[in-house]
């Protein structure tokens, strides 16, 4: 497989103004009509070739003007067809067959449960058609869609339906229409005995939008809460961007089997079940917010994504990045805005972070790519959206408001670059992002350097910074430059209370932002009363490393005191980073570890401490992950970490039971189950306190355990009860529980998913046995990525101690199941591999242990997607 990359970018030979496509729609010969409208690029020369892809496609018919094409006159290999000549301005019409039975990669069209539907991004449209199947290729399109009536009932494509009716032999058509032009890969269509919930929004200059979500029978009962969510965003949009949805329909359809999470296809999104279905028996707190998240997601990219789109792939943060931070800052307004953020961060540092170190760190912007579908990536979306937010933190939230504007009315309708974006901020901030621009270019996670120097005499506090990016591959540290950055700071003086800053003269209250863009700044504070306590980098207000010496009493004031809910949480979570790798270093010594006696003050005072935000107060007594814990080591040491983190999570729940208690029980609420940001602070709360009580091991605790397991109050509580149960040792609780509940809700796939996951991190050791029999059951298909991501990327990922198992059996059953992938669905296959590509800094042992599968499974005839990711790993 061949490189593809950024600097070879040239504009297409041949255009494409109108697509009329017609599907017959069938399980192993769907025929697909196609009648192109094209003319020769105004800036390339004359005479050039036509070049169009195409996989998997069994051509039957080809013309230009009607007039069939001789063999000679066009050239077909397995991803191309070449027509030599054409004139500059003509109609090209296909016919090919397709086996969408037959298609387990789910790109293109293919069937998933009883019906049909697409998935194109980014290049699956080439899978249905000959087409110039890139972005920057718009056109408008008319679709017939032919199927049973019987089977087939419901028809659905983009834009507005124009025309149905009924055919010979049972079958019936309808034909959509989409006005806005649109690049393929927001293709859709969808065919099956779907049925619908509808609602309607009046947008803000008065016109009525239909919405209609469109599910299997059985899911109606799920759909509430994604219509809703759906308004939530759609408004937001207005208020937020002044976007106004611009169809008269907008549809929403679920499917069982989908790659991703959803795809934001013009007036016709397609997600996948576990992203939109719903609803208080089956759903958990976290899946509530995470649908509601997506469907704005997905919603948002109707302007940043659709209406201005990517010129090339490469260009995919411009919409991805942009469109998460939209989706960040919606949720965070409707939610608790420190908890999303807290939580954002954490995905940010626990898994960006890793890509970042490891063999397929990428910049936002990567410069070169084998396989597109394998930037999907953190780095794309998470560190993109961190690059938006700070142009937000930059420019001041009126004046980057007025550059999204910009950007939106300028480049409405066209396929432009992450350059477009920019300069349109730039613009309307009047600032200089040059030296912005190389946070789209550098990989790795930049390292901010701090040392505070106080001068009683002087009152002078002295902050210097220094930034370095470490090297990445093909990026060496020396090549490295200097990034343009908002560093969001305060000082505390001794008793917690803020000092008023004054920098260069210039009073900046008690929180003000620097902007670092050299190697090295030094920033002087001026009438410091008293040596201080910085807080740094408050809200996170960068995607970096931040390294300052506190001592844990810093970070205990920190914690109690700082204005900055975030960095409040930040401090606790070095404050528990420490405590852990104290205890990793007693264990690895032989010697008796000791709980911290810091944290045990600041854990004590949290929980006496009368809080106002409940939600944020969950976060503060979670223990950082053993992924992230891991994130932090020069050398990763797997057992110590889990042992550390357990004994200190143990030593809590012994020190303050009663505390703990209280917080248990002063939780529990009897109102109906709403996912409320205020309700959801509460359950969490709860089983944060009922996690530190059954960690100790107190047979009450894991009674109470128990009972909250069998009232049965919301999906929440079941499964949190649930996990705690079969986790424990307790096998004669545990192992009913899981027992009960599998066979309670054996009809629901996205229930199952969660059971299935949480018997898969199980610490135990048995885990593997249990592993390899649930890829038995009969509710695991391996043909479905939920199942798979439930049961091995849970496993791979979550279950740290046993998938680095010494003996090499975890290893070797994810390379079992990718060896399996790579010949079904590569784009699945590339990404549960990701664990076993993280060995850099592992012991000897289990790095020859990880390579050994890795070249096992290179010896498969492989797939594009899975060739990269080895290829890098094994570099
Ligand atoms: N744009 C889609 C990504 C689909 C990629 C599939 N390989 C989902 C999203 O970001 O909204
Ligand atoms: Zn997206």
């Amino acid at each position: 497989p061949q490189a593809i990359h950024l600097k070879d970018y040239l504009p297409p030979a041949y255009l494409v103004d109108d697509v009329a496509l017609k599907f017959d729609l069938d399980d192993h010969a769907t025929r697909v009509s196609a009648r192109l409208k094209m003319r020769r690029h105004p800036q390339r020369e004359a005479g050039l070739p036509l070049e169009l892809f195409g996989t998997a496609l069994r051509l039957t018919h080809i013309a230009i003007e009607g007039q069939p094409l001789d063999e000679d006159e066009y050239r077909l290999d397995a991803e191309r067809l070449v027509i030599a000549k054409v004139p500059e301005r003509f109609e090209l019409t296909t016919e090919v067959i397709i086996d969408p039975a037959a298609n387990t990669a789910l790109e293109g069209l293919y069937r998933s449960s009883s019906m049909f539907c697409t998935q194109c991004e980014p290049e699956g449209f080439r899978r249905i058609t000959y087409y110039p199947d890139r972005p920057d290729v718009m056109a408008t399109f008319t679709t017939t869609v032919i199927g049973d009536r019987e089977r087939l009932p419901v028809l659905l494509s983009n834009g507005n339906p124009t025309e149905s009716g009924e055919l010979p032999n049972g079958r019936h058509f309808v034909t959509w229409r989409d006005p806005f032009p649109k690049p393929s890969y927001l293709f859709a269509l969808v065919a099956g005995a779907l049925e619908k919930v509808e609602d309607h929004f009046t947008t803000v200059s008065g016109r009525q939008v239909t919405l209609q979500i469109w599910v299997e029978r059985e899911n109606l009962d799920k759909t509430e809460f994604a219509m809703g969510a759906l308004k939530r965003a759609m408004k937001w949009d207005e208020e937020a961007y002044g976007r106004e949805y611009d169809l008269d329909l907008f549809m929403i359809v679920a499917v069982n089997d989908f790659n991703m999470g959803a795809m934001e296809n013009k007036g016709l999104n397609i997600f996948n079940s576990s992203a939109v279905l719903a609803n208080p028996a089956t759903t958990v707190d976290a899946n509530f917010q995470r649908v509601e998240g997506i469907v704005a997601h997905e919603y948002f990219h109707n302007w940043s994504g659709n209406r201005v789109t990517c010129r090339d792939w490469f260009q995919l943060a411009l919409k991805e990045g942009f469109t998460v931070f939209r989706d960040q800052s919606f949720s965070a307004d409707v939610n608790s805005a420190p908890v999303k953020r807290i939580e954002d961060v954490s995905v940010l540092r626990t898994m960006q972070f890793a890509e970042d170190a490891g063999p397929t760190a990428h910049p936002v912007r990567p410069e070169s790519f084998i396989e597109i579908s394998n930037f999907y990536t953190l780095t794309v979306y998470e560190k993109g959206a961190e690059i938006v937010r700070m142009l937000r933190q930059l420019l001041g939230a009126e004046r980057f408001r007025t550059g999204a504007d910009l950007y939106f009315s300028r480049f409405d309708g066209q396929a432009v670059r992450v350059e477009d974006f920019v300069s349109s901020m730039s613009e309307a901030g009047d600032v200089d992002l040059t030296r912005f621009m190389r946070w789209y270019a550098q990989a790795g996670t930049p390292v901010l350097d701090v040392e505070g120097e106080y001068d009683a005499k002087a009152q002078v506090y002295r902050l210097k910074v220094r930034q370095h990016t470490p090297a990445t591959p093909g990026q060496p540290a020396e090549r490295k430059l200097p990034l343009h950055l908002p560093l969001r700071l305060g000082l505390l003086d001794a008793g917690g209370a803020a000092i008023p800053l004054w920098l260069d003269g210039e009073s900046r209250g008690t929180d003000t932002v620097v902007e670092l863009f050299e190697a090295e700044h030094e920033f002087r504070f001026e009438r410091v009363p008293s040596a201080p306590v910085p807080s740094l980098l408050r809200g996170f207000s960068a995607p970096v490393k931040l390294r300052f010496p506190y001592d844990r009493e810093q970070l205990a004031l920190l914690v109690k005191y700082d204005e900055d809910g975030f960095n409040r949480w930040d401090a606790g979570q070095r404050l528990a980073l420490a405590a852990i790798e104290e205890v990793m270093l007693a264990l690895q010594a032989g010697a008796e570890p000791r709980l911290d006696p810091t944290l045990l003050d600041v854990f004590t005072h949290l929980l006496d401490t009368p809080s106002d935000d409940l939600a944020v107060l969950a976060e503060m007594l979670k223990l950082p992950s053993e992924a992230y814990i891991a994130g932090e080591q020069e050398a990763i040491d797997i057992d110590a970490i889990h042992q550390a983190r357990r004994f200190v999570t143990r030593a809590l729940g012994e020190a303050l039971e009663p505390r703990f208690r209280a917080l248990f029980e002063a939780n529990q609420s009897e109102a109906p189950y709403a996912p409320s940001f205020e309700q959801i602070a509460q359950r969490s709360l709860r089983n944060v306190a009922l996690g530190y009580l059954c960690a100790t091991g107190g047979e009450k605790a894991l009674h109470l355990a128990q009972h909250q397991f069998e009232q049965d109050r919301n999906m929440t509580d079941v499964r949190a009860a649930l996990t705690l149960l079969a986790h424990s040792d307790a096998h004669q609780l545990g192992d009913p529980a899981v027992k009960a509940f599998g066979e309670r809700w054996a009809h629901d796939p996205l229930v199952m998913d969660q059971w299935f996951a949480i018997q898969v991190t199980r610490p135990q050791p048995d885990v593997l046995d249990r592993v390899r029999f649930l890829m038995r059951h009969p509710a695991f298909s391996i043909k479905n990525p939920n199942k798979v991501r439930a049961l091995i990327g849970a496993f791979a990922n979550l279950n740290r101690v046993n998938f680095h198992r010494l003996d090499g059996e975890g290893y070797r059953l994810v390379a079992d199941v990718v060896i399996e992938l790579n010949r079904l669905n590569p784009d699945i296959a590339a990404r549960i591999v990701t664990p076993l590509t993280r060995f850099q800094r592992l012991d000897a042992k289990r790095q020859s242990l990880m390579r050994a599968e890795l070249e096992r499974i290179r010896r498969e005839p492989l797939s594009r997607n899975l060739f990269e990711v080895i290829e890098k790993a094994l570099a």
